[in-house]
């Protein structure tokens, strides 16, 4: 691993715990909302994560649904008009402080500022949700603090292809081992090691118990020392997350197990 000159952010589950109180219960009041009987509860929009992108996933969920349309231009005009109003109402969701960034986050965010390392959005999520969620936290003028965004309408093949960290990459000029991945769920994690970036972990809620594979690091989250694996030095003061030296020990203890395999 050389100096790690960027670091790449999913969102969904690794910025803020969007998917649970946001997305899930936005989809919920916009079924609601066009009249659906349609709901998702915690469990099924769980196993429903497995597919990427919010449209792909509606549209997976009708194929399960005998009061689904059966015509397919009819059954993609009503995924794209809920999927829009799903944005919609998640965006007033984020707007009304329902859904903060986690714990740990702003902090490395910080750092990165300060000490020059460039950082990207590599998300399959939509724009106008990435939007709505930084604006709120960042402010307007969100997208400063990034050299590269590339969202779900960037791409033609959503995570767990890895297309947007190709992408995110080829636009900052730089390998995979000059930058570091923050991803919370094992599609993230493929889509990141399929181009051997090295990926931090930071576990969600839908995936704490997910099994992941390949990851330079996986923990409870940015915002706790304790609970990695590979465990931490004790904190430098009370109350410290991760930080900037962390991650270049993860990626630097990396390099020493590849060099003796
Ligand atoms: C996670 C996703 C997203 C969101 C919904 O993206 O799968 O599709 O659930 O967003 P990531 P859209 O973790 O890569 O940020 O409805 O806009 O697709
Ligand atoms: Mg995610």
């Amino acid at each position: 691993m050389t100096r790690i000159k960027a670091l790449l952010w999913d969102v969904d589950g690794t910025l803020a715990e969007t998917e649970r109180d946001g997305h899930r219960v936005a989809f919920n009041r916009a079924f609601e909302a066009c009249g659906l009987p349609w709901r998702w509860d915690e469990a099924r929009y769980g196993k429903l994560l497995g597919i990427a992108g919010g449209r792909e996933r509606l549209w997976h969920d009708l194929q399960t649904r005998d009061d689904a349309p059966v015509l397919a231009d009819e059954r993609s005009a009503l995924v794209a008009s809920v999927h829009q109003k799903k944005n919609a109402i998640y965006a007033g969701l984020v707007r009304d402080g329902g859904i903060p960034l986690r714990p740990g986050v702003m902090n490395l965010l910080r750092q990165c500022r300060e000490q020059g390392v460039r950082m990207g959005i590599a998300t399959t999520t939509s724009q106008v949700n990435v939007d709505a969620l930084l604006r709120v936290h960042l402010g307007a003028s969100w997208a400063d603090w990034f050299s590269v965004v590339v969202c779900g309408e960037d791409v033609r093949h959503k995570k767990p292809d890895p297309e947007v960290y190709q992408r995110a990459m080829q636009a900052l000029g730089i390998g995979p081992l000059e930058c570091v991945a923050i991803e919370d769920s094992p599609g993230g994690v493929a889509a990141a090691c399929a181009l051997d970036i090295p990926v931090v972990v930071t576990q969600s809620a839908y995936f704490a118990d997910a099994t992941i594979e390949g990851a330079v690091a996986i923990g409870p989250g940015l915002g706790e020392r304790g609970g990695w694996r590979p465990a931490l030095r004790a904190p430098s003061f009370a109350g410290e997350g991760v930080n900037l030296d962390d991650i270049r020990a993860w990626c630097s203890q990396m390099d020493t197990i590849s060099q003796y395999e």
